[in-house]
């Protein structure tokens, strides 16, 4: 069979890179991996932020068209406090989700603790205040996302813990509160050899509700003998029981290939962790860092992306049972 290409189905921003730790209004190394909100007509990037001593910060950039003229708060939105000594090396990798029932957005971010990266939420309804409700999941655990809303009575949120044996597998974990955390379900492993999501994978931006399931992005980092490259693929859930993973596709469909993102301060890294859906054009806007160093955009249309995921395999319903161990 031949297989279908995926990697026609974003389109990249000409202008791209279209956000540069030049940009930002005082010295920084690099602005990259950005979750993405539209809020009061205008999309809003939180920006991870890498400062001159190596530290991420989180940084709010506003753009009417979400493409041209951002416009930079002076003062990061979230920065490491002595009173949280788990960010203490930084805070990385936002993903942003409006929840409706509590009225405001989450931001699941990973913070950098000296024992090891670990899974942070905090709260804002206007991305100007913040509330933190710190960490949610040990160390090691990243690349972090709440579902928008309840799934039978409770909340959801995919997770990436580091396993001391084997390859890292993105989890999902179910909460009555937000804050305390359990039946802990292996939803997609990475696989293994010569495959692109072997090894290590981690999810991407926020599960989207689409009529399919929940439209799932997740990177790969597939080994090579001059380190990782990280591209990304589909996933499809289960809208009612997200644990049920329904499809995933075979292959990529972005991968690095334009200049910035071959060569950074990692080289051969496209990053998403944010998009915004517009339904009126059926655009998905997909926001990433690119090399660890800058911020691209690409588009797709949903409806050509959901068609793709449509012709990949189904999977095998797994059991709960099956991912205890
Ligand atoms: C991952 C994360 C990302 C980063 C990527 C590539 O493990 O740390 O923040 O973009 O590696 O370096």
């Amino acid at each position: 069979m031949i297989p279908s290409d995926g990697e026609r189905l974003f389109q990249r921003q000409p202008t791209n890179p279209i956000i540069r730790a030049a940009d930002l209004p005082y010295p920084a190394n690099a602005a990259f991996n950005p979750g993405a909100a539209r809020v009061d007509g205008e999309t809003v990037l939180l920006l991870r932020v890498e400062d001159l001593r190596g530290i991420s910060l989180l940084q709010v950039a506003r753009s009417r068209d979400g493409v041209t003229d951002w416009r930079f708060d002076e003062q990061p939105l979230l920065q490491p406090l002595t009173e949280h000594p788990e960010e203490i090396w930084g805070c990385e990798d936002p993903r942003l989700v409006w929840m409706p029932e509590r009225d405001e957005w989450s931001i699941a971010y990973t913070a950098y603790s000296n024992r090891g990266p670990l899974v942070s939420l905090a709260m804002t309804r206007d991305f100007r205040e913040v509330r933190r409700f710190g960490p949610v999941m040990p160390p090691e655990d990243k690349d972090a996302s709440l579902f928008p809303h309840r799934i039978d009575g409770r909340w959801a949120m995919i997770h990436r813990p580091s396993p001391l044996r084997g390859g890292a597998h993105m989890w999902i974990s179910y909460s009555p509160d937000l804050r305390h955390w359990g039946d802990h379900t292996l939803l997609i492993e990475a696989r293994e050899g010569a495959w692109w999501d072997a090894d290590k994978i981690g999810l991407g931006p926020p599960p989207l509700a689409t009529p399919d399931g929940w439209l799932v992005m997740y990177h790969g980092a597939h080994p090579t003998a001059s380190g990782p490259i990280y591209r990304v693929g589909f996933a499809l859930l289960d809208l009612e029981r997200p644990e049920v993973v329904l499809r995933r596709s075979d292959n990529w469909v972005l991968g690095p290939q334009a200049d910035y993102e071959r060569v950074g301060d990692v080289n051969k890294v496209v990053f998403p962790n944010g998009w915004v859906m517009d339904d009126a054009t059926d655009t998905l806007s997909l926001y990433y860092g690119a090399g660890d160093s800058v911020v691209a955009l690409a588009t797709a249309r949903l409806s050509e992306v959901l068609d793709h995921v449509r012709h990949t395999p189904a999977l095998q319903h797994r059991r709960n049972s099956d991912s205890s161990g």
